[in-house]
């Protein structure tokens, strides 16, 4: 039997997860287990990066776990492990930090937005990030790494890392290819930059329906569509975007139809998106307050998880160690 591809991918710890990092990356990663031989990691070492609070850390992983297992990752099917449990990426890190040249960090996108945003907290931990995330996917060898659109440039860095290393000290990583999920790039509800947890236009994968309903009564929406006798233009329109990812063809189709010959508001239209959307928010909200319940289990899937990834990490680790003439 062939021996499966393996994939890395990772989540900040930084609240809950959205319906961009769902559809960006969780749905895939869910998809992605019956093929693959999968690592999921949430990355608590990535969070502290930024100004954070160390008192709230633990519920944030802690969050970030019951939210992911309620997503569909499922313990016996892949391995989901907080990065900080598995030293050997820190370790590792140091290695690729000696084969990456200082200039190519300041010119990351996420570097200069969040430096932006901390301007008093620039850390060398920010500028270092993605040789981290670089670290993060070496370490398993991962053929392939399932991401939003915003990090493919964090993922070409790990394969020109991943090219340095190999060409200094002989073929040893993979160069990890890129797996873009169905909402390559959602928006917020402001309709002006990504969602973003950090950046609070975001709809939580457990928020409770009202609560939903009230942050997209006010979202953006086309417009040039003043009045509801006005014919709207879907493609201009965040809301349809947001129909895209779960409102099936026929309804599309009627959405566009009735949006484009003013017959469907903006307010009609949110609650169609609503009411589809909660179909599947619901059983995971569902499956949430299951977990929530069994502590346990969350916590012995992240124990054994850890030890999964420690097993194969430690072996890369080692043969990359041997290959830089270390002891
Ligand atoms: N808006 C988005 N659309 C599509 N994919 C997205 N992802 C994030 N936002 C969107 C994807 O979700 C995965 C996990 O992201 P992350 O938590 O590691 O970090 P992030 O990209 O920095 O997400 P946020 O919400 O923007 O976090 P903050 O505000 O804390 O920095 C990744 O695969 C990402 O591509």
């Amino acid at each position: 039997m062939s021996k499966r591809k393996r994939i890395l991918s990772g989540i900040q710890p930084s609240g809950t997860i959205h319906i961009g990092n769902y559809f960006g990356a969780v749905e895939n990663w869910v998809r992605l287990m019956a093929d693959y031989d999968c690592f999921f990691t949430i990355v608590d070492l990535h969070a502290i990066t930024v100004t954070y609070d160390p008192a709230l850390l633990p519920q944030r992983v802690w969050d970030a776990a019951l939210d992911n297992m309620a997503a569909g990752l499922d313990p016996e099917k892949c391995t989901i492990f907080v990065q900080s449990h598995v030293p050997e990426h820190t370790e590792l890190c140091w290695l690729l930090t000696c084969v990456t040249p200082l200039g190519e960090l300041g010119r990351m996108t996420q570097f200069k937005e969040k430096s932006e945003r901390e301007r008093e907290n620039v850390t060398t931990g920010l500028l270092n990030y993605p040789i981290l995330m670089a670290a993060d996917v070496l370490i398993y060898k991962a053929d392939a790494v399932p991401v939003g659109e915003d990090q493919t440039q964090h993922l070409e860095f790990t394969r020109e890392v991943a090219r340095r290393f190999n060409g200094r000290f002989g073929d040893y990583f993979p160069e990890p290819a890129v797996l873009i999920g169905r909402g390559a790039r959602v928006m917020g509800l402001d309709g002006m930059s990504k969602m973003s947890k950090s950046l609070d236009n975001f709809i939580g994968i457990g928020e409770e329906p009202e609560a939903i309903w009230e942050k997209l009564r006010p979202a953006k929406t086309d417009e040039a569509r003043k009045r509801r006798s006005d014919p709207g233009n879907p493609d201009r329109c965040n809301i349809f975007s947001y129909h895209k990812l779960v409102t099936p063809e026929a309804g599309l189709r009627e959405i566009v139809a009735g949006c484009t010959g003013a017959t469907i508001g903006c307010i009609d239209c949110k609650k169609i998106f609503h009411r589809n959307l909660m179909k599947v928010l619901d059983p995971i909200r569902e499956r949430r307050r299951s977990l929530a319940e069994h502590p346990d289990r969350v916590r012995d899937a992240l124990a054994e998880g850890a030890r999964k990834a420690r097993l194969a990490a430690r072996e890369t680790l080692d043969g990359a160690k041997k290959l830089m003439g270390l002891l």
